[in-house]
């Protein structure tokens, strides 16, 4: 048995004027209820330390404010040394800045930070949903397209906590692709977080799906490759605007094995035994066993939709 405890901790909403001292002082209320009931990782959401921003369209300076430059910093240091004092590592999603010799980047970032405190690792979150630019017939925008440019890391996974661990951030728990490279990459355990509102003005006929639609992706994940998920909802009305809870956590059988039940400030828990991925990955995914990568090419192509189908391929093509 490899167990991990596992909290996943959920913010209720940030305010636009909120310190990120006063966030701060919330995630580490979490953290002690956490190490109340002896968790070994705590998750925070997406973002964790501002409000949404990319719901408003803004100009640089207004945006600048939302961004980190370093992690850890000013604001964030007394959540790392509270960690390390407790020993509990922890996932952390945030705005990243960071000015290259010719310009400036921007990330929508998660890192993982181990027992004594220091960065395991960092992801950049790939799948961007929205738009670029000023759409003002929405009721709020969703300028992640604006506001970030797509990750360039890849979907990493490392050996920590005793086992291997991934990291992924909101849109990117609904595309398969997210979990099947991961899980090639041997992952028993995926962090993230996320701000999922409630009302999606394009096809608003699924609002009332929204957590189906969130919870049926990584239910399946967890078990088409056999490893555990930890997902921490940015939740509640947010500056007006409903966003998401049901934070959970999924074991690799994608049984939910934690769900959160208010739209506030809640901490979840499991106990999680990495060697239970096993009984998927030996068996029903035993990739090495089952799969038959020469006929999934496409998938990592990026193929027009409509020319995407065999029928223009000469007669006799496989
Ligand atoms: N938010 C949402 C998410 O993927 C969204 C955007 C909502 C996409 C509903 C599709 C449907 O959960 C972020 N931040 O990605």
């Amino acid at each position: 048995m490899r167990v991990l405890e596992i909290g996943v901790a959920q913010l209720g909403p940030i305010d636009r004027s909120e310190s990120r001292r006063s966030v701060v002082a919330r995630l580490l209320a979490l953290l002690h209820r956490a190490a109340d009931r002896r968790c070994t990782v705590v998750v925070f959401p997406e973002l964790a330390l501002t409000t949404f921003f990319p719901r408003w369209f803004m100009g640089e300076g207004e945006l600048d404010a939302f961004y980190e430059n370093d992690m850890p910093n000013d604001a964030t240091r007394p959540l790392f040394a509270e960690a390390k004092r407790l020993e509990i590592s922890f996932y952390l999603g945030y705005a990243e800045r960071l000015h290259t010799q010719d310009r400036t980047r921007r990330f929508n970032t998660s890192i993982l930070v181990g027992p004594t405190g220091q960065i395991i690792g960092k992801y950049r979150k790939v799948h961007l949903p929205g738009h670029a630019d000023h759409e003002p017939s929405r009721p709020f925008q969703h300028l992640e397209k604006r506001y970030f440019e797509p990750g360039d890391l890849g979907f990493p996974v490392w050996d920590a906590l005793g086992g291997r661990m991934g990291m992924c951030l909101c849109n990117d728990r609904r595309w398969p692709e997210t979990w099947r490279v991961m899980g090639l990459k041997g992952a028993e355990l995926v962090m993230l977080g996320y701000n999922t509102p409630l009302h999606y003005p394009p096809v608003p006929q699924h609002d009332h799906l929204q957590s189906f639609h969130h919870l049926l992706p990584m239910q399946a994940a967890a078990y088409q490759n056999g490893l555990w998920i930890a997902a921490a909802a940015k939740a509640g009305v947010e500056e007006g605007c409903a966003l998401l809870g049901h934070s959970c956590i999924i074991a690799p059988t994608g049984e939910i094995v934690a769900l959160s039940s208010t739209l506030g400030d809640e901490l979840i828990t499991a106990t999680a035994d990495l060697d239970r991925c096993s009984e998927i990955r030996d068996h029903i995914f035993n990739f090495a066993l089952h799969r038959q990568p020469q006929h999934y090419g496409v998938i990592a192509e990026m193929p027009d939709p409509v020319s995407g189908s065999d029928s223009h391929k000469p007669s006799g093509s496989p």
